[in-house]
């Protein structure tokens, strides 16, 4: 019988514990990086200060999780049959385990989701007492908020239960909660955007698949919402969702309170909620062009106005790459094999090659070339998700993995409440001797 991804972590954690006791008690106080005032003002940016072995944020290369590229990822991992793309649960595998799973393994952790997937009665009463206005982001964050009393890690930590064995009961909560996210975000859409109508989960389908069929559309939806799980799901820690994630889990919080304040932080228009915009910024272009796609001098004059009323390029910067954002890169392959004809998609395109020239020109941006939020949501538009305001749910259920894999770690390691040390702009004035 072969061992259960619990069984598979359960057997890798004993290493890591001694590598870690290991730089602690012998290396402790070696030095790792200095901080300057700019990044002590300016939001932290490179400094050295978290530990996640989840993925790693190259600025040229971009991701790679556990030590693999995307496009190896997505070589590599199982896929279901007739699908180009792989199982979301294996690469939940991927990100706990750092092992490629087989199809037997993969299968195993697509059956745990199936077992897990049935939502409480009452988050979906929750979400229907909320005002139709609501943000699906706030709807999101609400309904898995509210799933708080669900945690076994709760129990467990009540019952008294050994700090060694904080991460099982937070492994449960994990594979509970990301079991359910699809047919949360599948019933807010429903709910928002179709009346109501309602398509109940399949337990035999993977998670792309089953996310498919709840939001009613057709294949390669199923693939679409693969990819886009997948490229979400981390980008190493420091970002505001991943980081918020794990400073809120390292009070002990549980993965419901956790994952909750994670979506809040991903709800920014800096962060994940700049898909939305991305699309809002594209539909206000079309307006103005009655729908006819604009010449690229008249494209670089809507650039120049958004950046001269004080407004950034949705899409585009980032706060750590330097390069094209390979995830970028890999939804314009997916969009140049399945919708080049589509209008959203020349509009994007078209965005690609004027943008870029022009925040080079404003010399502002550290990085001019567009982020992973440029190009999803042109996706989405074409297989029928125009509600644009629910893209950042996407984003959501896709890093929710990376935020889970990152908090059974921090428990099974034993990682500390986070607290760095502030100062005042006195201390600051005297550390740069004008004061
Ligand atoms: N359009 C216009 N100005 C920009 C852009 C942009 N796309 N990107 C950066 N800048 C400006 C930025 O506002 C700042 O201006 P100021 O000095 O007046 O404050 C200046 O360039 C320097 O910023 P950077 O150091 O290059 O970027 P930072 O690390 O502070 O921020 C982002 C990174 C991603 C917040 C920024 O590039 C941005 O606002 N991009 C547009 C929004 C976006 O696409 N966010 C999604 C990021 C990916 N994600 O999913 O989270
Ligand atoms: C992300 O995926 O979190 C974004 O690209 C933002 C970041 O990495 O800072």
């Amino acid at each position: 019988m072969k061992k259960t991804l619990k069984q598979v972590l359960s057997s890798k954690i004993g290493e890591q514990r001694s590598r870690v006791r290991r730089l602690l008690k012998e290396h402790g106080n070696t030095v790792v990086d200095n901080v300057t005032i700019s990044q002590v003002i300016g939001g932290m940016r490179g400094l050295k200060s978290l530990v996640s072995d989840i993925s790693s944020l190259d600025p040229e290369e971009g991701i790679r999780y556990r030590g693999y590229t995307l496009k190896e990822v997505i070589e590599k991992l199982p896929k279901p049959q007739d699908s180009s793309m792989p199982y979301v649960e294996g690469l939940f595998y991927l990100l706990i385990t750092g092992d490629f799973p087989n199809q037997e393994e993969v299968m195993q952790v697509v059956d745990e989701f199936s077992k897990r997937r049935i939502v409480p009665r009452y988050v979906f009463e929750i979400i229907d007492s909320l005002p139709a206005s609501t943000h699906p982001m706030a709807m999101f964050s609400t309904a898995i908020l509210s799933m708080n009393r669900e945690s076994v890690f709760n129990r467990h930590y009540h019952a008294g239960v050994s700090k060694m064995d904080y991460w099982e009961s937070t492994f449960e909560d994990a594979l509970n909660l990301m079991a359910k996210l699809p047919e949360i975000a599948a019933y807010i859409y429903n709910k928002l955007y179709r009346k109501g109508e309602r398509f109940h989960s399949d337990p035999t389908l993977d998670m792309g698949a089953n996310f498919a069929h709840m939001m009613g559309i057709d294949k390669p939806y199923d693939d679409v919402s693969r990819l886009h799980f997948i490229i979400h799901s981390d980008h190493e820690s420091g970002n505001v969702s991943a980081h918020t994630a794990h400073l809120v889990a390292s009070s002990l919080s549980d993965i419901y309170l956790s994952t909750s304040a994670m979506i809040n932080g991903l709800a920014g228009p800096l962060h994940g909620l700049a898909n939305q915009e991305v699309l809002r910024w594209l539909q206000s272009i079309m307006d103005k062009m009655d729908n006819r796609l604009p010449s690229e001098e008249e494209m670089k004059k809507f650039v120049w106005d958004t950046l001269n009323a004080g407004q950034v390029i949705p899409g585009f910067g980032h706060a750590v790459l330097r390069k094209t954002d390979p995830r970028y890169i890999l939804q314009r392959e997916f969009s140049l094999e399945y919708l080049s004809e589509d209008p959203i998609f020349k509009y994007a395109d078209l965005l690609y090659k004027v943008v870029p020239p022009i925040l080079q020109e404003q010399g502002k941006a550290k990085n001019p070339w567009p982020n992973v939020d440029a190009q999803s949501g042109v996706i989405q538009w074409h297989y029928g998700v125009k509600e644009y305001d629910f893209y950042t749910v996407l984003f959501g259920i896709g890093r929710t993995m990376g935020v889970c894999a990152n908090i059974i770690w921090d428990r099974a390691l034993g990682y500390p409440l986070e607290r760095p040390k502030s100062v005042t702009i006195d201390m600051l004035e005297e550390v740069a001797g004008i004061k």
